[in-house]
């Protein structure tokens, strides 16, 4: 097969591990208090009875190693791998080092991959991931080793099909790679294997370029690094070109289902123009209007000073976070569910548009009206299998776009150009090649993941933290997943789950973000990051990311 340049020399790339990690036969694991939960503690208790309130780990390295034959004396394990969710820079490397952690505990244990995601376990997909394979793969992109799925791990049915399927295997643990509700979902299956004592550990590894699965103890999820990196070096780009044409103003929507740590990032990577944060739209309580009219004024003001070109960031989940947008798609959800027949049988936008606008409650009429006729058009149309409007595919960076300019019209003074560029980055940055952060990270993670199953232990993630730090000091180890739950309702049900970090507007990145943002707006004070370097200094190939830097300062 024929591999890039660039794909040959990083594959020789050795990644950094924790000093606790680094020399297998003389780790030590240190024990802390019982822990608790994010809040509704008694339900977390009585949900997880076996494995609530297990302790947080930590690795060191004691003086003296083993001394038997094989360096230790533990025996060989089996361990089973799953890919969760969506794409992640850095996922291969998290393979690799458990692969190499597993066989740093004993050289005959076995790492085997269940294929497409969760699914692989439960139709008994699966291969033995062998040398050969796992060195195809070191320090590359993508999830295709052994692909990824979004089924989710919560029936009986499918936690005993999974037990079959690795019992036939001899496997004796389960690393699940994903992001809070694959997490969520291993902790699940870690709770039902232990009270049932079956003898298959689980532990999660912190995945998802959304960045939403952080605490004190996760630093980041993996892969946010890069795929950052990658849109902040074509928003520079973007940048540049609109600084030397001078004649756009770029809308670029970023990937991020829910919360907004990628346009933060990006946004604090390249100092573009605008950029919105769907948490503080919601905090404040803005409308679509007074979204629209901010950006709207900063167009203007730029104008004024005979700049008819710009830079705006836009989240992928704002949509979601509008109220007034909120509640007209919880109404349309309902209306379009209840008249599924009636709406069924209309074949143009047209009519589905006049369908809906003749039944929408006065309130969410209007805001309906308000919205350009594609807009109206794709929330008529676009639906998950759940009857859910599916709000990534809303254009709204072209809907922001459409509706600032119709804004400026009723701007005072405003005499400027407005043309407009849309964008939508997300998937170009999901499976590039992992920064020497994302690759460091991600196979000391894997490394780690081992190192918790050969403490015996299950329902944990595994950790790395001090990342800002040289690796000598980063610190290993595992965090009980039932640690990080609270409840939440979810299709109507109260749910355990591992609590999503949005972005804090009383945390350092945004207060930082906001506190510079004005100036960035009018002037232009672009950064450029260029792309992301893998060979050279370690000023430009071992950067961490401005969030993390900014909540470690
Ligand atoms: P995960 O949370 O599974 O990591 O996926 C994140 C994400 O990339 C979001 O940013 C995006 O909204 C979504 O996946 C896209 O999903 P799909 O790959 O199914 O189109």
């Amino acid at each position: 097969m024929k591999i890039s340049p660039l794909q040959k020399a990083r594959a020789a790339y050795a990644p950094k591990l924790p000093v606790a990690l680094r020399n297998t036969a003389k780790v030590k694991v240190i024990a802390g208090e019982p822990t608790t939960a994010v809040s509704d503690v008694e339900k977390i208790k009585e949900l997880f009875p076996t494995t609530f309130g297990s302790p947080v780990l930590t690795f060191e390295q004691k003086a003296d190693a083993c001394t038997c034959a094989c360096g230790c004396d533990a025996p060989a394990i089996n361990v089973g791998v799953i890919l969760s969710g969506g794409q992640a820079p850095g996922g291969h490397n998290v393979i690799a080092g458990l692969f190499d952690g597993i066989k740093s505990i004993n050289k005959n244990s076995k790492l085997y991959g269940f294929l497409k995601g969760p699914d692989g376990l439960v139709k008994n997909e699966v291969m033995e991931l062998t040398s050969d394979i796992i060195d195809a793969y070191r320090n590359t992109g993508g999830f295709d080793m052994i692909g990824s799925g979004r089924t989710k791990l919560e029936t009986e049915e499918q936690f005993e099909k999974g037990y079959q399927h690795c019992k036939a295997l001899g496997i004796s643990a389960l690393v699940i790679i994903g992001g809070d509700d694959s997490n969520t979902n291993a902790c699940l299956l870690a709770e039902y294997y232990k009270g049932k004592n079956i003898p298959i550990q689980v532990v999660g590894c912190p995945k998802t370029i959304d960045g939403d699965l952080k605490n004190e103890w996760i630093e980041t999820s993996f892969g946010f690094d890069t795929a950052c990196r990658v849109y902040s070096e074509l928003i520079g780009n973007i940048g540049r070109d609109a600084n030397s044409a001078k004649k756009y103003w770029h809308f670029i929507k970023l990937m991020g289902r829910s919360a907004s740590h990628i346009a933060l990032e990006c946004g604090l990577q390249t100092q573009a123009n605008i950029t919105i944060i769907s948490e503080e739209v919601e905090e404040k309580k803005m409308t679509l209007d007074e979204v629209v009219t901010y950006m709207a004024n900063i167009v203007a003001a730029r104008s004024a000073a005979g700049n008819n070109f710009g830079v705006a960031l836009i989240p992928e989940g704002l949509i979601e976070f509008i109220p007034e947008i909120k509640v007209l798609i919880a109404e349309l959800n309902d209306l379009l569910a209840k008249e599924a027949d009636a709406f069924g049988k209309l074949t143009d936008a047209e009519a589905k548009i006049e369908f809906v606008k003749a039944r929408l409650a006065s309130e969410t009429g209007k805001v309906f009206a308000s919205l350009p006729t594609g807009i109206q058009a794709q929330l008529c149309n676009d639906r998950d299998p759940h009857g859910n409007v599916q709000v990534s595919l809303i254009e709204t960076e072209k809907m922001l776009a459409e509706m600032v300019k119709s804004k400026l019209k009723t701007i005072d003074g405003y005499k400027g150009k407005f043309a407009a560029q849309v964008h939508f980055f997300g998937y170009e940055g999901r499976c590039a090649a992992p920064s020497n952060f994302d690759a460091d990270y991600c196979y000391s993670l894997g490394y780690n993941a081992a190192a918790l199953i050969g403490a015996g232990v299950t329902g944990y993630m595994s950790s790395v933290r001090n990342m800002t730090k040289s690796s000598d000091e980063w610190i290993a180890g595992g965090i009980p997943i039932t640690m990080m739950m609270n409840m939440e309702r979810r299709h109507g049900h109260d749910k355990p789950v591992i609590k999503k970090a949005l972005v804090r507007l009383d945390g350092a990145p945004f207060k930082y973000f906001a506190s510079v943002r004005e100036k960035w707006a009018v002037e232009t004070s672009y950064v450029y990051p260029g792309p992301i370097q893998y060979f050279g200094p370690s000023e430009v190939c071992d950067l961490v990311t401005e969030t993390l830097t900014l909540e470690k300062a």
